[in-house]
């Protein structure tokens, strides 16, 4: 396997964390929470992967199909030897487009809290694009990362942030403003972001997209309480919830539920919660944007929104945002 250069950033254990996050969101007066981050153990990211195959889930087809017709006007934009990060870096199936199209990058750091896959991603990418040096940075990447000293200000060399897939969608609007802002921080002027938004549409068309026949998103929100059955001493039954996504209309955004269809007690390592029948954790915000309110957001984030890309039914953007 090539040699790989690891940054790892991750003091806390994980489990440690999700079980406090479980405390913390199932003892909340009112609704009860669990945080979207822990969908992405190993079954969570294979399921993700199938979602975007889905026929049902647009993002994935339409973003690749923006990004082959964007990506050569972003090479001559960005130039050769860039320094290129990735947040949340996934399959790789898209920075390998970005790669192939850039000239000559330098650099690549990809930064994510799966490591294994990071690492298995990185030492492919690492053997496939010999001239790439590859950094990978294990870290969750919503806590302050220190990151390698090839992404510093000094460097000469142009930066190249790539957010695609739309995860941006998955913050609240404040946290989106907050984490762009971070980004900004990171690039000198003339830098770049290029970052995936899903945009507003007719509901059904997006219900559908967390509603797929198969069922794959509804197992990929019940893998959560898979995830916390494997882990955890308790005595939760997956039979007793089911999978529900409804879209807010009022705030433009996806919310998916996991629904008790009992009222039961539930005990987790020695601490008991009650349930109503009915009763639901919510466990994921989905915000869909139009050009106009990303662009704010992106202007109130610190970039110049430079150039804009969409497909022909306007269900999905790809930004290169200037900072
Ligand atoms: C990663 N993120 C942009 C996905 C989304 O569409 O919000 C996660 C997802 N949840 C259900 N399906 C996909």
């Amino acid at each position: 396997m090539t040699d790989l250069n690891i940054h790892r950033q991750t003091q806390v254990n994980q489990d440690d964390l999700f079980l406090q996050d479980i405390f913390a969101g199932w003892s909340a007066v009112g609704q009860k929470t669990l945080p979207c981050k822990y969908f992405y153990d190993e079954k969570g990211s294979q399921l993700f992967d199938q979602i975007c195959q889905t026929p049902e889930y647009y993002h994935t087809r339409t973003e690749l199909a923006i990004l082959a017709r964007a990506l050569p006007e972003v090479a001559q934009y960005i130039g050769p030897h860039a320094d290129i990060l990735e947040f949340g870096s996934g399959a790789g199936i898209k920075i390998r487009k970005l790669i192939d199209a850039l000239s000559s990058p330098r650099t690549y750091i990809p930064i994510d809290i799966s490591e294994e896959i990071l690492l298995a991603s990185s030492a492919q990418l690492a053997q496939q694009y010999p001239e790439l040096a590859v950094f990978p940075v294990v870290a969750d990447y919503l806590s302050p990362i220190q990151l390698p000293e090839q992404f510093s200000h000094q460097s000469e060399h142009k930066k190249l942030v790539f957010f695609p897939g739309s995860t941006i969608s998955n913050f609240e609007p404040q946290a989106a403003i907050h984490f762009i802002k971070h980004i900004r921080a990171l690039l000198g002027e003339g830098d770049a972001l290029l970052i995936g938004v899903d945009l507003v549409k007719p509901a059904e068309r997006i219900l559908a997209a967390y509603n797929d026949a198969q069922g794959v998103t509804a197992a990929f929100n019940m893998n959560l309480l898979q995830r916390i059955q494997n882990t955890y001493q308790t005595d939760l039954d997956l039979d007793t919830f089911c999978h529900r996504a409804i879209y807010n209309v009022e705030r433009s955004r996806i919310e998916m539920h996991l629904i008790s269809t009992v009222q039961q007690d539930i005990q987790i390592e020695g601490r008991r919660f009650a349930f109503a029948e009915q009763e639901s954790i919510h466990t994921e915000n989905s915000y869909k944007y139009s050009l106009e309110s990303f662009q704010l957001l992106a202007r109130n984030g610190g970039f110049d929104c430079t150039h804009c890309y969409t497909d022909a039914q306007q269900l999905f953007s790809v930004h290169y945002l200037t900072a």
